[in-house]
């Protein structure tokens, strides 16, 4: 299977700005960029399957760039809604850190700021050396544009989309970058800047698109209850991510597979088989959580959560960090102790159960765990011996409701 057919069996293809594309892609020899604002000190999750195109890529023989917009992070990329809120500098410099700290960990691949080249423009020299290329009703047809027009968009916002055409053109002057790739939303800026090669230089530039991940009911893959799934361990753990991509949509993980896991053809429709054959065994869940823990933050880590998995169930809570815990268990209800407390009280004061009496029949009918070990004495106290890691306790209602515990 060549490249191209790879990406398109992948589903990575989405538009691409000349058929020729394909035999060049097959030939590899390209230098190629794919960009990311600064707009947050991570990337996450839903950003991922584009950025692993950079290492498909150079697997199939291209030369990758990486860029950081310095620059088009101080504009802001209009969004097809609302104009955004311009962040302080500060904070871009901090998230232009960060980013690019993370490419590298995970890339190793080379990475620009376009402020570098960007700064030194003045505003005369835009406007007569690129702004001139720009007509506004080509301006204005693009989709986001033209959606912007009846909530307003600001100048600034306007004028991104000539930033972004000026980047590709400074990289394909100083490094032949001839190719760039972005995600569906980036057509307009990405097709400006081709345009704007043609218009200055008589050169020929490419650019394809891919789709954008979307979860079975059509949101952005990558947010769990809304909040983003970063990249960074420190801002959402492995075992987070580990949680999420287990639970992915049976109906959505062979996408999943293609798109963000290097498993050969073969091997990802061996998974889709077994899914339809022996879907409790969860091989295809398994292999995309294996292979995108095990890519963004090592083998190590990927066990650890693993057995997290397991131990989080099981009396072998005990030995898990209280971080850990608080962060596989993040949306579960919690309560507080401020001193000894029976069980029974402390069941009915943390609104586990509503009454003495159903706290009793709990405890007496064996729906009562405390730290995954069940508890029948009614007698029971609950003491600062009970915390896992001086700091937590679990209690777990019946067969799936838990409640996290902190010790005041
Ligand atoms: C700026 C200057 C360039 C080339 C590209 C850019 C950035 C581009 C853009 N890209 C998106 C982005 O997301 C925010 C944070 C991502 C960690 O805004 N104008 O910066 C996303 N991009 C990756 C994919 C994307 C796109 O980083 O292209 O489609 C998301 O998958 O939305 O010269």
């Amino acid at each position: 299977m060549t490249l191209f057919e790879d990406l398109k069996w992948r589903g990575l293809i989405k538009d691409i700005t000349s058929p020729d594309l394909e035999e060049k892609l097959n030939k590899g020899g390209m230098t190629f960029y794919i960009g990311t604002d600064p707009t947050a000190d991570s990337m996450h999750l839903g950003h991922l399957s584009s950025f692993l195109i950079s290492k498909r890529l150079k697997e199939g023989g291209h030369n990758p760039i990486l860029l950081i917009g310095g620059a088009t992070g101080r504009i802001g990329d209009p969004r097809p809604t609302s104009e955004r809120e311009m962040k302080p500098i500060a904070e871009i410099e901090h998230n232009i850190e960060c980013l690019t700290k993370q490419a590298k960990d995970l890339f190793g691949f080379e990475v620009v700021n376009n402020f570098d080249w960007s700064k030194d423009i003045n505003f005369i020299d835009f406007l007569r050396d690129y702004g001139k290329y720009f007509n506004v009703n080509y301006m204005l047809d693009k989709d986001i544009i033209r959606r912007r027009l009846e909530t307003g968009i600001t100048y600034t916002e306007f004028s991104y989309m000539i930033m972004q055409a000026l980047d590709f053109l400074h990289l394909f002057e100083t490094k032949n970058c001839t190719l760039q790739v972005a995600g569906s939303d980036q057509w307009g800026n990405i097709t400006a800047g081709v345009d704007l090669i043609k218009k200055k230089l008589g050169a020929d530039a490419y650019a394809f698109t891919m789709p954008l991940v979307l979860d079975k009911y059509g949101n952005k893959f990558g947010k769990s209850e809304g909040n983003a799934l970063w990249l960074d361990k420190t801002k959402t753990s492995p075992y987070e991510i580990y949680q999420y991509l287990i639970n992915s949509d049976d109906g959505m993980v062979i996408d999943y597979l293609k798109v963000f896991t290097f498993l050969s053809r073969e091997e990802i429709e061996r998974l889709e088989e077994s899914n339809k054959v022996h879907p409790e065994l969860r091989e295809a869940h398994k292999a995309l959580a294996r292979e995108v823990i095990t890519f963004l933050h090592g083998e190590e880590e990927y066990k650890r959560a693993l057995e997290m998995s397991e131990s989080l169930f099981s009396e072998d809570i005990t030995k898990l960090s209280a971080s850990d815990i608080i962060a596989s268990l993040k949306d579960i209800p919690t309560f507080e102790i401020k001193k000894d407390t029976l069980l029974v009280d402390l069941l009915v004061e943390s609104l586990i159960c509503s009454s003495k009496r159903e706290a009793r029949e709990m405890i007496l009918s064996g729906a009562i765990s405390i730290n995954n070990k069940k508890e029948t004495n009614l007698e029971k106290i609950v003491t600062k011996n009970d915390l896992i890691d001086n700091q937590v306790i679990i209690i777990k209602k019946g067969k799936k409701k838990y409640y996290l515990g902190f010790y005041k």
